[in-house]
């Protein structure tokens, strides 16, 4: 693969790098995406898995979906794209910024990540906040768990439309973006918010903007350059 000579350059004097991720980053993996022709929201409402109201009128309905995807997430690697990033490690300040829940970029063996719509091996009661690691669960538990302190109902600690992201992983995430020298945008639609400020916060900070996706995004305007491929296939040739 040739990639511009620009980018070349900037790669070459860059110190901090900043990949902003989502989900078409774990699509090699065998995890399906949100939007797009095979994405999940086509065959179902947001509104009614990924919102409180939504959980609150249908528990077992929305607890069965995210088992349903714990299951993939537990039974798939990460990909090339994953530990690409991971070994960028040896040679710049990395940071990454997903918007997925999947833990792939951990066990990728990143070690600077900021999770801005939580993570689904964690759970907590909606009643008094306690929390429970995903062991707790069995695999097969269908119905949705109540807490075992109040008998509140049990959700996983993702972020649903409608909810504040963590505001510290959020700031973390903006800050490192806006100091980076390269922000690599991969595998996102960018139509959710706030989420998608973040890499428009980097571009106004004066970092580049790098985007990586198999086809243009709402973002393909802003990107100073945009690379067409597989983030497998093209984030190892970074390496090169
Ligand atoms: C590949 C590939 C390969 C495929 N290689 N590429 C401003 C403007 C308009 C609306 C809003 C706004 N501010 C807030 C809103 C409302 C809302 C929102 O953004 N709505 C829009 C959709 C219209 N946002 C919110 O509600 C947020 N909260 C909020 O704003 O709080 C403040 C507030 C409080 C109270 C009242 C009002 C406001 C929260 C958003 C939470 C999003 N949650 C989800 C679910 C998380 C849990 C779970 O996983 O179940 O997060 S939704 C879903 O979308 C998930 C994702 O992280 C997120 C982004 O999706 P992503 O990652 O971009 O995936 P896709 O599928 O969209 O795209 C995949 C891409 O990969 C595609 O481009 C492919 O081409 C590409 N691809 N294979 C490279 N191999
Ligand atoms: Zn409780």
């Amino acid at each position: 693969m040739e990639f511009k000579k620009e980018f070349i350059e900037k790669i070459k004097s860059a110190k901090k790098i900043v990949f902003f991720t989502g989900a078409g980053i774990s699509a090699e993996s065998g995890i399906p995406t949100f939007r797009g022709t095979d994405g999940i929201w086509n065959k179902m409402k947001p509104e009614e898995l990924a919102s409180f109201n939504g959980f609150m009128k249908n528990p077992d309905l929305v607890w069965e979906w995210y088992q349903h995807r714990r299951n993939i997430i537990r039974n798939v690697q990460p990909n090339p794209g994953h530990f690409a990033i991971a070994e960028l490690e040896k040679y710049f300040d990395v940071t990454v910024v997903t918007q997925n829940i999947d833990n792939l970029h951990r066990r990728a063996g990143s070690s600077k990540i900021y999770e801005l719509h939580g993570n689904i091996e964690r759970n907590f009661c909606i009643n008094c906040h306690t929390f429970y690691n995903d062991e707790e669960f069995t695999i097969t538990q269908k119905k949705v768990p109540t807490c075992k302190k109040c008998g509140g109902l049990i959700r996983p600690d993702v972020v649903w439309f409608g909810e504040m992201l963590p505001q510290d992983q959020f700031t973390g995430g903006e800050t490192a973006a806006e100091w980076s020298d390269i922000c690599f945008v991969v595998g996102t639609s960018s139509v959710v918010f706030p989420a998608a400020y973040i890499p428009q916060s980097a571009k106004r900070a004066g970092s580049y903007l790098v985007e990586i996706n198999i086809e243009s995004t709402d973002l393909t305007y802003y990107a100073d350059y945009s690379i067409f491929g597989k983030a497998g296939e093209v984030l190892p040739e970074i390496l090169n």
